[in-house]
């Protein structure tokens, strides 16, 4: 089945539209990459040195987006503000995940959260979300809260479209995969105890130094992700309203839970745009075992 039809029968039309937008921009993002991965001299609000690939692919589907009449708002990583716009759906994207990847082909990946109230705001006023995954397929993962469908970029005559590749995804029940971001010496003791006992249990390491990269092997094979709680950096690297709640979402409906090692994700409400937390996401019963061990050592 191709996208277009799906969107129809199975998404709310505001949801539809900005999907369907989403999903042009993300090829033309994809075919760009070859060209536009030098180094610029501009730094995003977070201070990070800015790649082209960053700044085209910020552009390109702010353009997209708005362009649908749809989006009341688009906020972004790479941007202080949000873009205001004219429709009821307030976006929250991470264009570019793992552009420092670029250069060496790990999969890299853009997220998108679709919200119901202005940002920033809470992971339960998602109506949806989205990422994008450029790896050995460019592929579409999505919920609109009744559960979790995926759609891969084909060739389709002259030009590329998408067909469905799977409908309600749920994580395995049996966990195989870990991948933990930052370095191992700053993890908090709780995180660095629960990560050698999954390899004593048998699980396999697999870090691709992508979040959406190493989420979606997650969600293939089972297991947890984290950017952890550091000793020096206590509330981690991934941004809550771009990266973690939309994917917490997602994880959800495939059956799965993410903590920021107190409670679910979905639950913190950010009081700014680029505010960051601990994650863990994946399997249930992995991401509340960490939470229960980093509980305890707080108690
Ligand atoms: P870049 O977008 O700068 O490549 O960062 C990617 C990222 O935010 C996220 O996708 C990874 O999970 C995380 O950084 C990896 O960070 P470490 O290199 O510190 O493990």
């Amino acid at each position: 089945m191709k996208l277009d039809e799906f969107l129809r029968l199975n998404a709310p039309e505001d949801l539809a539209g900005l999907t369907a937008a989403i999903a042009m921009a993300s090829l033309t993002v994809w075919e760009s990459i070859p060209f536009k991965s030098g180094l610029l001299s501009e730094v995003n609000p977070s201070g990070e040195t800015q790649k082209a690939i960053d700044v085209y692919s910020n552009d390109a589907f702010v353009e997209a987006l708005t362009g649908t009449g749809l989006a009341s708002e688009v906020a972004s990583e790479e941007m202080a503000e949000p873009v205001e716009a004219k429709g009821g759906v307030s976006v929250a994207m991470d264009p570019l995940d793992g552009s420092s990847n670029v250069d060496t082909n790990n999969p890299i990946g853009s997220i998108f959260g679709f919200y119901s109230k202005k940002l920033p705001t809470a992971g339960k006023n998602l109506t949806g979300a989205l990422y994008v995954t450029y790896g050995s397929m460019v592929t579409l993962t999505f919920s609109f809260g009744k559960g979790v469908h995926r759609f891969v970029a084909v060739r389709d005559g002259g030009s590329m479209g998408f067909e469905l590749l799977g409908v309600n995804l749920k994580l395995p029940a049996k966990p195989e995969v870990y991948g933990f971001g930052g370095a191992r010496k700053d993890w908090i003791p709780p995180v660095a105890r629960f990560w050698h006992s999954l390899e004593e249990r048998g699980l396999r390491n697999r870090y691709c130094g992508t979040f959406v990269g190493d989420y979606n092997q997650v969600l293939t094979r089972g297991g947890i992700f984290s950017y952890p709680a550091l000793v020096n950096r206590p509330r981690g690297k991934l941004r809550v309203l771009y990266e973690s709640a939309p994917m917490a979402y997602i994880n959800q409906q495939a059956g799965g839970y993410a903590s920021d090692g107190e409670g679910n994700i979905l639950d913190i409400a950010p009081t700014e745009l680029a505010e960051t937390s601990p994650l863990y996401i994946g399997s249930e019963p992995l991401v509340r075992e960490v939470e229960g061990d980093i509980l305890s050592e707080k108690s």
